[in-house]
């Protein structure tokens, strides 16, 4: 993995129109576009590759394997990994699979090890709502060091936030640091999971709370047909507007373990300390 010391926080402002790279496939990248895709990833956590070849897109979806790695287990994972997102047939507890609102979240927040990598395939976008929605943990970790000064710490330490959805569960940092690299884990009280921050980091996840609900530091979009947004997980939460009664949309999920070779040259979570604008 490479240090992500390029990694920039954003907000509404930035352009996602630059964050999108036209491939013919994502089996079939050149290797300029793959410098492309990366180049992306590591500056704002994302990409958006526009996939051409639609035909064969499941397929595509699982070449992806030969770049980032294995799946990483879901409960409604199908044998390949691949967790179908569709309000055509919901699950309790996963709201992936209703037409709520999904808060700003990173995947796999209710386990110990979460996934580090996240890639979301459009297959059919809904004609109104189901905007996918992006904000950056480093935007908000320097938020959280001008509003609360001296306290931040208290986020980094073990037995922060305890996260819980049906029969898994996790306590762990909000923000972990390592060797000048810091990562997030997050999942607000969404009526899918119970989140319980210690008492005295309240204040503080409220605060990161409502930094996320806050538009202007949201980026929404809609994903096309063909679309793959890939994600940092440790750095970047993502969520989805409401999908209307009646309207259909249908994507796919699949997070790997950033084990494959492209991943000695992304960067993952964000620097400690802030970076010159
Ligand atoms: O529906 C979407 O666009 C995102 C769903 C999601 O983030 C999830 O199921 O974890
Ligand atoms: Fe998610």
């Amino acid at each position: 993995m490479a240090p992500p010391d390029l990694r920039r926080p954003f907000g509404s402002g930035l352009s996602v129109a630059a964050q999108i790279v036209r491939v013919p496939s994502m089996c079939c990248m050149s290797a300029a576009q793959e410098r492309e895709m990366l180049a992306a990833f590591n500056r704002y956590g994302f990409a958006i590759l526009r996939c051409a070849e639609r035909a064969r897109s499941r397929q595509d979806l699982l070449s992806l394997r030969r770049r980032f790695g294995a799946p990483v287990p879901h409960p409604r994972a199908d044998d390949d990994g691949i967790v179908p997102i569709s309000p055509a047939r919901p699950v309790a507890g996963f709201l992936g699979s209703s037409r709520m609102e999904h808060l700003l979240h990173t995947d796999g927040a209710f386990r110990d090890r979460p996934e580090t990598l996240m890639t979301l395939q459009c297959v059919r976008p809904a004609v109104r709502g189901g905007l996918s929605v992006l904000a950056s943990a480093q935007a908000a970790y320097e938020h959280l060091a001008r509003h609360f000064p001296g306290r931040r710490d208290a986020l980094a330490e073990p037995d922060a936030l305890t996260i819980t959805r049906t029969d898994q569960t996790s306590t762990q940092p909000l923000f972990r640091r390592r060797d000048g690299v810091c990562t997030l884990r997050f999942r607000m009280a969404d009526g899918a999971s119970r989140v319980v921050p210690r008492a005295d980091v309240r204040d503080q996840y409220a605060e990161l709370c409502r930094f996320f609900a806050a538009p202007a530091n949201r980026l929404s979009f809609k994903l096309a047909v063909g679309d793959v947004l890939i994600a940092d997980n440790t750095a970047v939460v993502h969520g989805r507007t409401p999908i209307p009664a009646g309207m259909p949309r249908v994507m796919r999920r699949l997070n790997f373990d950033a084990t494959g070779p492209a991943c000695d040259r992304m960067a993952f979570g964000f620097p400690t300390r802030p970076v010159p604008p």
